[in-house]
């Protein structure tokens, strides 16, 4: 890994500040960061938001990105190195545009870079490919996963080595075109009383390149074990991320319009999780995701802000400490 810090990173200018002051990078706009501490080493795989001249619309056309970065630090004070584009949407036989959040997963001496894009048919699929190092470059399978769509993949490995993979995103997401495992073609949201739409999750075969098993919902309730309804501000819109903090499993995830980020926890990776409180306030720019990593002890939310360019879709990621309450709830500390 030193090698690699020394001769293949460009050090982001927040080098010399430190990260919780800051932008993990500037000079390149990142977003949706999901984070993996391998051997002691914290890597985040990040969107690569660019401006490209497609117009606004309210499928999110204007997120137009091309490929994915990933960031190495050693400590959260720094400093950071911008492995650069480790997986480019020419390179995806399968995929026509949008690269939007990715994950990452280890299995062995193999890295999975998880994402989802466009197919040539306007169709948000999971793609999957692999490397040797976790920076990259990653090659993609030739098709995408079978049986799973949507966007924001998220892969928990389990204490057991099982590992899950979650999806989901509505509205420019097409979570609610999905009938299960079948893509429809048509916006179909539940009434506003009604049940909330889900992420979907599924145990993902052990070489990680397919699902196990057919997706199910991941069903969120609140305080008295009754699903979030459509119309309820804290229902889930898209960037499912869960890990295991103290034993509990707990789903992140981002709420859309009411603009926080929020998390579930259960006692099982398939839920069903019980609300339990905002953990990220609203931030600059439409959108924030993120993900839960532990970095020497001590456990941090990476989340995505438009502070510095003021555009939605112009993002940066940022890291902040994570405070694990006694009785399990999360809160962020964004400075
Ligand atoms: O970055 C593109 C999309 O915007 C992501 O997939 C969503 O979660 C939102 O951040």
């Amino acid at each position: 890994v030193e090698d690699v810090v020394r001769t293949a990173g460009v050090v982001g200018a927040a080098d010399a500040a430190a990260p919780l002051d800051g932008p993990l990078v500037e000079g390149v706009w990142t977003a949706d960061p999901s984070g993996h501490v391998w051997d002691d080493v914290l890597y985040v795989y990040t969107s690569h938001d660019e401006e490209t001249g497609v117009p606004r619309d309210d499928d999110g056309s204007q997120y137009d990105m091309r490929d994915y970065h990933v960031l190495e630090l050693r400590d959260v004070a720094g400093p950071v190195v911008d492995h650069g584009p480790v997986l480019h949407v020419a390179d995806v036989p399968w995929a026509a545009r949008q690269m939007w959040a990715p994950d990452a997963a280890r299995r062995g001496d193999t890295y999975y870079l998880f994402f989802p894009a466009k197919d040539a048919d306007g169709v948000f699929r999971i793609g999957v490919a692999t490397s040797c190092s976790p920076t990259g470059p990653f090659v993609a399978e030739p098709e995408p996963i079978a049986g799973v769509g949507s966007i924001d993949p998220a892969v928990l490995t389990d204490d057991d080595g099982c590992a899950y993979l979650y999806v989901g995103g509505i509205m420019g997401g097409q979570l609610q075109r999905w009938d299960g495992d079948t893509y429809t073609g048509e916006d179909t949201y539940p009434a506003p009383g009604a049940p909330a739409l889900g992420p979907r999750v599924a145990r993902l075969t052990d070489d990680l390149l397919a699902l196990a098993e057919p997706t199910r919902e991941v069903v969120v309730v609140d305080e008295a074990g009754e699903p979030l309804t459509q119309g309820d501000p804290r229902r889930f819109f898209e960037g499912p991320w869960v890990s295991r903090v103290d034993g509990l499993y707990h789903l992140l995830y981002s709420t859309g319009e009411a603009h926080t980020l929020v998390h579930a926890t259960s006692d099982s990776p398939y839920g069903p999780f019980t609300y339990r409180g905002t953990v990220l306030e609203p931030v600059a720019g439409w959108t924030t995701q993120g993900s839960l990593v532990e970095l020497a002890g001590r456990w941090y939310l990476l989340y995505h802000d438009a502070r510095v360019s003021g555009r939605d879709h112009l993002r940066n990621v940022r890291i902040a400490p994570l405070t694990v309450h006694p009785d399990g709830r999360l809160t962020a500390d964004v400075r």
